[in-house]
């Protein structure tokens, strides 16, 4: 432990020093500026271009035209958003650009496999029905479903379709079908309380507004336990595209379970075969419900795909990890291509089932390499190499494989000796 925080101070002072040579040349300019002009000042060789405030941008923010960051279509070359009819399908989140944990809703990855347009919904209309077996079923406006107790809670959704191969360029390609946000509404279990279940209830059934319905079968322990039947994020209703007026959050399941539009959940006795779970056929119940939870996982989000390291010296490797078993317990990161893996550190506190931000500083020293991470959950579970995914879904092992299932496995990044980031399994 402490060699290791010996080296690391070793490390940041290398980098210090380094960064103080950069910093010092421009904060003596920025402190020049400072003490002759104030920047308002009109004619000051320093001020910049005001900004024309318009309505819109004042009564409701907008970003800075610098800032350029967009989703894009996911697969690359697959279908586009949107397409001649102006349906959505995937989009992913630009994860390169990614700072801190959250996702910011604009930038939220999507994912429409129902084959509809995004219904349009007056919340003032919809209602969310809880039937099956239960005591006394519900159907609640919205406005009575935000009568009830509410909690906020950080938490990740992620597509299996979110797969990395050597072909994809950067990692809003591999990765960026999964995003963070904070989400507001009810416990499940509370409304659940409320309908009184009855003893032969077993899983339950959520069922989305569009034409093709769609429904997920997921056990009713899952219910009990952290469903959030969401009308919250990130401080404000849901965007239409991530299920406005109401979704059901299933913490670590995959994305498809988090029915978006939700009308109504049913509750049933057993596993029902319904239009989700076309494709996701698993051999058994048990097996079933226990390999819809997203495995450990984590991504270098810097230095990644496509990006440039300015030449050797100091940097701050971050990323991103995640799990459906819980919260992240540790990352390590590798910057000689998986021979020693180094504690990564966090920067905020691991929650359960959502995205946390891990660093870890590195003195690059101009030689090609390769970086990568892997985590560990609350619960033990380990990130899988490439070669462990490929034996679990009896696959091949070459480097670009696409992986048929859910892909947690480590994902490396080459760095060459110019400085350039590609895809390491190209
Ligand atoms: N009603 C409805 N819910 C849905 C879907 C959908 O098409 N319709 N797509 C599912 C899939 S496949 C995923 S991965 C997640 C994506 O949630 P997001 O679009 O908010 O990121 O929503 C799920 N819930
Ligand atoms: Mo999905």
């Amino acid at each position: 432990m402490d060699s290791e925080r010996n080296s690391r101070r070793e490390l940041l002072k290398a980098g210090a020093a380094l960064a103080g040579g950069i910093t010092l040349g421009t904060s003596g300019k920025a402190a020049q500026a400072q003490g002759h002009d104030h920047p308002m000042t009109p004619g000051s060789e320093n001020a910049s271009p005001m900004i024309h405030g318009s309505k819109e941008q004042i009564e409701y923010g907008q970003r800075s035209k610098y800032v350029t960051s967009v989703r894009v279509q996911h697969p690359i070359g697959g279908r586009p958003s949107p397409d001649v009819f102006g349906k959505v399908f995937h989009v992913a989140t630009p994860l390169q650009d990614s700072v801190g944990v959250i996702t910011p809703s604009s930038l939220h990855y999507i994912a429409t496999t129902r084959g509809s347009f995004l219904p349009d919904i007056d919340p003032k209309q919809h209602t969310l029905t809880i039937h099956g077996l239960v005591d006394r079923p519900l159907t609640l406006t919205m406005d009575e479903l935000k009568r009830f107790p509410s909690v906020t809670r950080l938490h990740f959704i992620e597509c299996a379709g979110n797969r990395h191969n050597g072909k994809q360029k950067n990692v809003q390609d591999t990765h960026g079908m999964t995003s963070c946000s904070e989400w507001t509404g009810v416990l499940l279990s509370t409304l659940l309380k409320e309908c009184g279940l009855k003893g032969s209830a077993k899983w339950f059934v959520a069922e989305g507004a569009e034409e093709v319905k769609g429904a997920s079968s997921i056990p009713i322990e899952k219910a009990m336990d952290d469903c959030i039947i969401a009308y919250g994020m990130n401080g404000e209703p849901l965007r239409p595209q991530q299920g406005f007026p109401v979704r059901i959050m299933v913490p670590g399941f995959e994305g498809i379970y988090h029915t978006k539009f939700l009308r109504r959940i049913k509750i049933v006795d057993r596993f029902y075969m319904n239009y989700n779970e076309f494709g996701h056929l698993r051999p058994g119940d048990k097996e079933l419900a226990l390999g819809e939870q997203i495995g450990p996982k984590s991504v270098i989000t810097y230095p990644s795909g496509t990006q440039q390291l300015p030449g050797p010296g100091f940097y701050e490797i971050t990323g991103l990890a995640w799990s459906g078993g819980g919260a992240i317990r540790t990352v390590e990161v590798s910057t000689d291509g998986g021979k020693k893996w180094n504690r990564a550190e966090f920067k905020n506190t691991p929650q359960r089932m959502a995205h946390v931000r891990f660093a870890y500083q590195w003195k690059w020293d101009g030689t090609e390499t390769q970086i990568m991470s892997r985590c560990t959950d609350e619960i033990g579970q380990r990130q899988p190499t490439r070669e462990q995914i490929a034996n679990w879904w009896k696959v091949p092992v070459e480097r670009d494989y696409r992986v048929p299932g859910l892909d947690n496995s480590v994902m490396p990044w080459k760095i060459a000796r110019d400085g350039s980031v590609t895809n390491g399994l190209a």
